[in-house]
């Protein structure tokens, strides 16, 4: 088994990296082209390599890990149908997940898990899409988040470089449960 518990808190820490893109979740629109919900071995591999390349890489790494998870078409933009399937598998995978932890870990996966269902979706969606054009840009996703070449991890306890303030304002209710996954006030 590729989770840990070492993984698990140090992954669920992360915040909004993953979790915008995660969040950002709508009800299906029903496109024509649904892209693949993701399966629990695809997660485990991402929580894997994810967990190492955003505590020890540079950032720019982490993002990208993430974004080609999730970008499944492939065009360099997320989008709500993308989003979508993500969150699903995600959804999935944890309610296995965590059934494997105890204690602090299946808790904070518990909160997570809890985020995901309250945010409002689609208007988070619609607050970080700046130009309105229906897709996430990593210029749009990473607006409060001022990158360099320290490790997501390290870029998202300075806050000097994360704006919590203005995620929190995006976030809106499921903020509460962002302070309670340990992320700075
Ligand atoms: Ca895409
Ligand atoms: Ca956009």
């Amino acid at each position: 088994m590729l989770w840990t518990k070492w993984s698990a808190s140090r992954w669920l820490r992360l915040g909004p990296v993953f979790a915008a893109a995660f969040l950002a979740l709508a009800p299906s629109t029903g496109a024509a082209t649904t892209p693949l919900i993701p399966s629990s071995n695809q997660f485990n591999q991402l929580v894997a390599i994810g967990s190492l390349l955003c505590t020890e890489a540079p950032a720019q790494d982490c993002v990208e890990h993430g974004w080609r998870f999730t970008d499944a078409n492939r065009n360099g933009s997320l989008d709500v149908e993308e989003l979508t399937a993500v969150r699903a598998g995600f959804l999935e995978w944890a309610a296995e997940v965590q059934e494997s932890l105890s204690g602090r870990d299946r808790l904070i996966l518990n909160l997570g898990r809890n985020l995901l269902r309250i945010v409002p979706l689609t208007p988070l969606f619609a607050l970080y899409d700046e130009n309105e054009d229906g897709e996430l840009s990593q210029e749009e996703l990473l607006v409060d988040i001022q990158m360099d070449q320290r490790p997501m991890s390290v870029i998202l306890a300075d806050r000097n470089a994360t704006d919590w303030n203005a995620i929190r304002g995006r976030l809106g209710r499921g903020a509460a449960l962002l302070q309670m996954l340990g992320l700075p006030q």
